[in-house]
C-alpha cells in the first residue's frame, strides 16, 4: 500500500428525534471524516467524538487539532493500520482522535487487499441481531410509544438511558406494558454514586440484561462495590478505554459484561484484542455506538460480527437515526442487519451527500 495524502471532512446530519441522556441532548450528529488516499484506493473513517466533551474527554474540534497536529504527522507512504498504531502509542489518550485515522487506514488497505475488514477481523456471522438505544423522553407516554414503535419495527433489545429521578418508575413503566419477554436494559452515563446503590438495588425486580456505566468513568472500585451490591449485571462503557483497562476491570470484579465501542478505545486492532481476552474469559460482550453515520456503522457491524459479541449491540438501522444517511442505509431485517463483506468497510460516502460537507484540509504524506 502507498499511501499518498489523508483529507479531513467535516459536516452534519440531522438525527429524525433529539437524543437525550443524562449527559447531554443532541439534534444533530456533527461529524468529521477521515479520507485516506492510496496509490490505487481510499479508505474512510468517522470520529464518533461528540461536541461538547461530556461523554468522555473528548470533543470533536479538539479530535480535529489532534489528528492534524499529532497523528497525521507520523504518517508516512508505506504506513499501515497496525504500523500507525505502534507509533501512536506515544501520545496519550485521545483514544478517538486515534481510532478514526486506523480505521481508515484499515479501510484502504484491506482494500488493497481484496478483503473485508469482518474477513479480516475474523467475523464468524454474516448479519448481527440489533437493538436500540432509547434516549430519555418528556414523559412516560411518550417513552411507551417510542419503545412500542421501535419494537414493532423488529428490535430484538431495548436499551433506556436513565439518571437519577428518571429510572425506576420508567423500568417498571416498560417492563408493565411490554412483558418480561422484553430484552432490556438500562445505561446511566455515568450519572449515579456508589452511594446510590440502595436505590439502584430496586432494579433488581426487572431482570434487566445489565445496567451499563452507573458510576463515573473512573470510579473502578465503586463499580466493584456496586456489582457485589445489586444482582443485576454490571457493564461498563466508559470506563474502558483499553486491553489494560479491560483485564483491570475484569480482574477486580468491576463488571461482568463489557460494552465494545473501537472510537473509545483507540481502533478497531484494539477492539479485537478486547474481545478476544473476554472471549477467552467467557465474559460476555456487545458493540456499542455512537450515534454514527454508515461510514461507523459499516465497521461495528464487521466487528459485532465476531463470535464474542453474544448480546445484541447498539448497531440499530441508518432510519432509527438519519431521514438520509451518508451511506446507502443500512436496513433491519427480521431484527438483523447483514454485516458488509464485500472489501474493507464495505461502503463509502454518496458523492450528493458528501456534496453537502466540507473538505477542511488536506495532508500530503512523506514517502518513505
Ligand atoms: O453511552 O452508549 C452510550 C450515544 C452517544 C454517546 C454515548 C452513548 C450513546 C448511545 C447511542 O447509547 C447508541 C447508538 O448509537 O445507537
Ligand atoms: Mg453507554
Amino acid at each position: 500500500m502507498t499511501l499518498q495524502a489523508i483529507e479531513l471532512w467535516r459536516g452534519a446530519i440531522d438525527l429524525v428525534s433529539p437524543f437525550r441522556t443524562s449527559f447531554g441532548t443532541d439534534t444533530a450528529r456533527e461529524l468529521l471524516y477521515v479520507h485516506a488516499i492510496g496509490d490505487k484506493n481510499s479508505g474512510w473513517g468517522e470520529c464518533v467524538a461528540g461536541v461538547e466533551p461530556n461523554y468522555s474527554s473528548e470533543y470533536l474540534e479538539n479530535c480535529q487539532e489532534v489528528v492534524k497536529r499529532f497523528l497525521v504527522p507520523m504518517l508516512r507512504s508505506d504506513s499501515t493500520a497496525q504500523s500507525f498504531v505502534a507509533s501512536v502509542a506515544s501520545i496519550r489518550g485521545n483514544y478517538m482522535s486515534k481510532a478514526c485515522v486506523e480505521v481508515a487506514l484499515l479501510d484502504l488497505q484491506l482494500r488493497d487487499q481484496n478483503t473485508s475488514l469482518a474477513k479480516f477481523l475474523g467475523a464468524t456471522q454474516t448479519k448481527v441481531r440489533s437493538g436500540v438505544s432509547v434516549g430519555i423522553q418528556n414523559t412516560l407516554d411518550d417513552l411507551i410509544r417510542v419503545v412500542g414503535e421501535y419494537i414493532a419495527q423488529g428490535y430484538v433489545r431495548v436499551k433506556l438511558k436513565i439518571e437519577p429521578g428518571t429510572d425506576i418508575e420508567l423500568v417498571r413503566t416498560v417492563r408493565k406494558e411490554f412483558g418480561d419477554d422484553l430484552l432490556l436494559q438500562v445505561d446511566a452515563n455515568a450519572a449515579y454514586t456508589v452511594a446510590d446503590a440502595k436505590h439502584l438495588q430496586q432494579l433488581d425486580a426487572f431482570n434487566l440484561l445489565l445496567i451499563e456505566q452507573p458510576l463515573p468513568e473512573d470510579d473502578l472500585a465503586g463499580h466493584v462495590e456496586l456489582s457485589r451490591a445489586i444482582k443485576t449485571p454490571v457493564c461498563l462503557d466508559e470506563s474502558v478505554t483499553s486491553l489494560d483497562t479491560a483485564r483491570g476491570a475484569l480482574d477486580l470484579k468491576a463488571c461482568s459484561v463489557i460494552n465494545i465501542k473501537p472510537g473509545r478505545v483507540g481502533g478497531y486492532l484494539e477492539a479485537k484484542k478486547i474481545h478476544d481476552l473476554c472471549l477467552d474469559r467467557g465474559v460476555p460482550v456487545w458493540c456499542g455506538g455512537m450515534l454514527e453515520t454508515g461510514i461507523g456503522r459499516a465497521a461495528n457491524l464487521a466487528l459485532a460480527a465476531l463470535p464474542g459479541f453474544t448480546l445484541p449491540g447498539d448497531i440499530s438501522a441508518s432510519a432509527r437515526y438519519f431521514a438520509r444517511d451518508i451511506t446507502t442505509p443500512f436496513v433491519l431485517d427480521q431484527g438483523q442487519i447483514a454485516v458488509p463483506n464485500t472489501v474493507g468497510i464495505g461502503v463509502a460516502p454518496l458523492p450528493e451527500m458528501l456534496a453537502g460537507f466540507k473538505k477542511v484540509a488536506t495532508f500530503e504524506v512523506a514517502k518513505r
